[in-house]
């Protein structure tokens, strides 16, 4: 080689990736969907759950189960957890297809007119759908409309649009439902390593996102919470806090008149430590927040069932729990009959063996078995037999 002569490399020549065409078809749609379907199955129930604990009607309010003590923080931490596997499905999903989202001419018939628009509303509500969980679990709101309500009605949309296109898509489906062929373990020669690559790709993906978030509500993999926005024993006392008594506007120069004020047929006025000299009751019970984290804690305090009897309540009676805190959306919480008469519903004044701090809600909070976070009222002022 002289120095006039250019050099050329030995390697073979760079070749494009042969993975892209061929992955966007119905058979890779269908293996993505059906994970898809299920991860959205499971969220919608799960937070059909939530929605009617936080938010019962009226005949269904004195109905709510109180049990099992852990059954919310199980529903919410899978809400949550499916959630976002849920995001990278539905992005896989859609690069999976999108080849078909811009298809020339646009439409070709009132059927395919139709078809498009149901897609069209699908992918639009789902995606809003993802994407308002994932910011309300980092409590961005950089939204004019409230989440919860709006979070609520979206999933009926989704979950419509979810079953029109599987209906719609019905023999597609069936024809590529199984990777294997029939009476084989062999994957079919079209399923070449690039799918198989695809697709443990997204497993890994998934895997990666669930065991970096669900330490947040299941404790033994508490230490791999590397990515979910709380570690559920970061905080005083052991637990988290969501919102401060500072955020609240609860100082302790206000708590220095506070009674227990418990209304009902024969109303009474307790002091701290009047409540302290009560039967006191010791609970192994978790705050569930409705944001996914969950911990268990040892509670200590007064059961709301003796309150509201020497109130002179009667066994069917609910509650009505009032925070001294001013202002905001958890200030009020009613508590049906389930909660109100369950012996592990207590009146806090201790969380793992130390009096309450100020932002677990000092002097006295709500801690109740089977119950949304939001439900847990801190500061509590007053008592309400219902
Ligand atoms: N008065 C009042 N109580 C409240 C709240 C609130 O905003 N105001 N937040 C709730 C929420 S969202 C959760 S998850 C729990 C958290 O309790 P912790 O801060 O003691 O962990 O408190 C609940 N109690
Ligand atoms: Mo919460």
């Amino acid at each position: 080689m002289t120095p006039h002569t250019r050099w050329r490399p030995s390697l073979p020549p760079l070749r494009p990736p042969s993975f892209t065409r061929p992955l966007h078809d119905a058979r890779t749609a269908t293996a993505v969907g059906r994970w898809l379907g299920l991860a959205f199955a499971v969220c919608f129930v799960t937070g059909l759950i939530s929605h009617y604990l936080q938010r019962p009607p009226d005949w269904l309010a004195g109905y709510l189960p109180s049990r099992p003590v852990w059954g919310y923080r199980l529903t919410q931490g899978l809400h949550v957890a499916t959630g976002l596997a849920a995001i990278v499905l539905l992005l896989v999903k859609l690069w999976a297809v999108y080849p078909r989202l811009f298809v020339w001419p646009a439409v070709r018939g009132v059927r395919h007119a139709l078809e498009r628009l149901s897609v069209a509303v699908l992918v639009a509500t789902a995606v809003f759908q993802v994407f308002t969980g994932l910011l309300n679990i980092v409590e961005w709101y950089p939204w004019p409309f409230a989440f919860v309500p709006t979070h609520y009605a979206v999933a009926w949309i989704v979950a419509g649009s979810i079953l029109l296109h599987v209906a719609v898509k019905a023999p597609e489906i069936r024809g590529h439902w199984s990777l294997r062929s029939p009476g084989t373990l062999q994957l079919p020669a079209e399923d070449g390593p690039d799918r198989r690559s695809l697709l443990l790709g997204v497993g890994a993906a998934v895997g990666a996102v669930t065991v970096t978030t669900v330490g947040q509500a299941l404790t033994p993999l508490a230490p791999l919470d590397l990515l979910a926005p709380r570690h559920p024993d970061h905080g005083p006392q052991g637990l988290p806090v969501n919102r401060t008594a500072a955020a609240a506007g609860v100082t302790r120069a206000a708590l220095r008149e506070w009674r227990l004020e418990v209304l009902g047929p024969r109303p009474y006025a307790l002091t701290l430590d009047q409540l302290r000299a009560l039967p006191q009751t010791t609970a192994r019970l978790p705050i569930a927040c409705v944001e996914g984290w969950s911990m268990d804690a040892e509670w200590r305090g007064v059961r709301v069932r003796d309150l509201l009897d020497r109130a002179g309540a009667a066994p069917e009676a609910g509650a009505r729990v009032v925070s001294l805190e001013v202002s905001g959306a958890y200030r009020v919480m009613d508590m049906g009959q389930e909660y109100a008469k369950d012996p592990l519903t207590l009146l806090a004044l201790a969380l793992n063996g130390q009096t309450l701090s100020l932002d677990h809600g000092f002097p006295a909070r709500i801690i109740a078995p089977n119950r949304p976070g939001v439900l847990q009222t801190k500061w509590v002022a007053r008592l309400e037999v219902l």
